[in-house]
């Protein structure tokens, strides 16, 4: 089997945007254009209806939002395609750059009818950082949006990115009615399907060809033609390097709910999306091609499906080739390992897999030792550092109320922990030991207490905690050290689980009178050197 083949042949990418912008619909309509469901779910599913195949979790399906991030993997066209669909909320964010790590391109996904949001913009500049290539999907021009000219007037503006608009617009929110493909100079009409659960029927033709003339009103049809002329007197034409390069954006127009654009997203971004580039550790690079195996883990998830209650780590493969029942280095703890119970995932299904290549993302079971950010390989020179790190600035305390049911809450505790979902820090002196969380936002305590319930059967009662801010204190300090420090009102000395110790402050001000009144002792807002969760 040809190596080289099957890497050209993976296209591994997630959405991303602000919340609500229709990612999990978009992934839905990807998947049914792709042939991988037949029948497209929705995300506010009602009786009768089906729900989206990313929205697996429970609470996801009650609220309506992506909670946790969701790997989809189905072949279509002659390519292996992987697709995540990440969650939007800035809670849920540091899921969502973990999964940045293992993409090789990005869609991103904006409502035509906002422009950019702030979190868009934050996941933008994850991606250029990382220099990913980046599709824009212009989503709900169903409804009321902007001037399109005006949208990519607005992305060269504010993301400082050249825009290409691939396709155009013909007609606005109740008279949208499709695309003009400005690559072969044809329309694409569609009609709209109950539900929006089958592909819409669509017209080809030219924009002077009768069948679609008569469909156009005479307005539409002049600002088409106004705006197209403008479009190809810019003179720009498709330019593959500059978009690998993360330096132009090709932009598609359509509906994800209504199926207006999305085949011709999907097969756009196939022809134009890089297969698995190199990975870069320690400066060297590390090739597709390169001939021994090796991979990181960038999520860790527990209980995906009910029936099997166990813990699945997400890797990404990124050289050699993956074989079932290989033994592989585990660089963390030096151990060597077999990896059996591998597997393909499609939302919380799965399905035993032998064989995977650069680009692919698979899932081990069981491997209690593996943590999020940890590398696989048969290569003993290869560890990557993939995994970005962030600060928490949410804190309460988790009560357990119910005496009898320790046990189911701790293991669930340890669980979620693992998943990196959340941190908990350890009062230095403290009293009694109610487990402190700590979390970039608020969702995730409400994530942890529902899941606690849900899949342990442990109930849980939270607590505010007064800090808002977290500090380490540089790794050599001793205890004879912490116990000289003195502290602002209202901040107290903890550790985090690595036993590293911090300062929690009430507040940015507090963090800084210390750092002002104590000018050696370095601070950081992240653990230097320590566990990845
Ligand atoms: N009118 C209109 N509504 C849409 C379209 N696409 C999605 N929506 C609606 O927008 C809402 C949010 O859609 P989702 O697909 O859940 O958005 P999301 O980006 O995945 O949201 P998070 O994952 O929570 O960040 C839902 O009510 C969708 O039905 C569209 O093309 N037109
Ligand atoms: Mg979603």
């Amino acid at each position: 089997m040809d190596i080289a083949k099957e890497i050209q042949k993976r296209r591994t990418f997630a959405i991303i945007s602000h919340p609500d912008a229709g990612k999990t619909t978009l992934t839905e309509k990807l998947l049914l254009y792709g042939g991988a469901v037949q029948l497209a779910g929705s995300v506010t599913a009602r009786k009768n209806q089906r729900a989206t195949t990313s929205d697996w979790m429970e609470l996801e399906r009650k609220r309506g939002i992506s909670i946790s991030s969701t790997v989809l993997q189905f072949d279509y066209d002659g390519y292996h395609i992987n697709l995540l669909d990440t969650p939007g909320h800035k809670d849920f964010s540091e899921d969502t750059y973990r999964v940045l790590t293992a993409v090789d391109a990005v869609v991103m996904v904006i409502d035509a009818g906002k422009g950019i949001e702030t979190q868009t913009l934050k996941l933008f500049e994850v991606c250029r950082q990382r220099g990913v290539p980046i599709f824009t999907f212009m989503n709900k021009c169903d409804r009321p949006t902007r001037e399109p000219l005006a949208l990519l007037d607005e992305l060269e503006r504010v993301l400082g990115i050249g825009a290409f608009p691939v396709n155009w617009p013909i007609g606005n929110g109740f008279d949208f009615q499709g695309v003009y493909d400005r690559q072969t100079r044809q329309v694409y009409l569609f009609e709209r399907t109950v539900g929006g659960q089958f592909r819409a029927p669509v017209s080809i033709g030219s924009l002077s060809d009768p069948v679609i003339r008569d469909r156009v009103s005479d307005e539409t049809f002049a600002k088409v033609s106004e705006e197209l002329e403008m479009l190809d007197s810019a003179g720009e034409i498709f330019d593959d390097a500059s978009v690998l390069a993360g330096k132009t954006t090709p932009v598609f127009f359509g509906s994800g709910v209504n199926n207006f654009g999305v085949q011709l997203l999907l097969d756009g971004f196939l022809k134009h999306s890089p297969p698995p580039k190199p990975r870069v550790m320690a400066g060297a690079q590390i090739s597709p091609g390169h001939p021994e195996f090796s991979g990181f883990i960038f999520k860790i998830q527990a209980n995906m499906d009910p029936k099997h209650r166990d813990r699945i780590a997400f890797v990404r493969v990124c050289s050699g080739k993956f074989e079932r029942d290989m033994t592989v280095i585990h660089p963390r703890t030096n151990k060597k390992v077999r990896l059996s119970s591998s597997h393909k995932l499609f939302g919380n299904e799965r399905e035993v897999v032998n064989e995977a290549y650069p680009g692919d993302i698979i899932g081990l079971v069981g491997h209690s030792d593996f943590g999020i950010g940890d590398t696989l390989t048969t290569d003993k020179n290869i560890c990557y550092k993939e995994i970005p790190r962030f600060t928490p600035e949410a804190f309460a305390y988790l009560h357990n109320p119910n005496t009898s049911k320790f046990k189911q809450f701790r293991t669930g505790l340890d669980q979620l922990l693992q998943e990196g979902v959340i941190q908990v820090l350890q009062l230095r002196d403290a009293a009694i030991k109610v487990p402190l969380l700590a979390a970039v936002g608020p969702l995730q305590f409400e994530v942890v207490q529902y899941r606690l319930e849900n899949e342990y059967g442990a109930p849980s009662r939270l607590e505010a905690a007064p800090w808002t801010v977290v500090r380490w204190l540089p790794a050599q300090f001793t205890e004879t050290s912490l116990d000289a420090l003195s502290l602002p009102t209202g901040s107290r000395l903890a550790y985090d689980m690595g036993q590293n110790p911090v300062i929690l402050f009430p507040n940015d001000w507090s963090a800084n009178y210390f750092s002002q009144t104590n000018p050696r002792i370095a601070l950081s807002s992240l653990p230097i050197g320590g566990p990845a969760n």
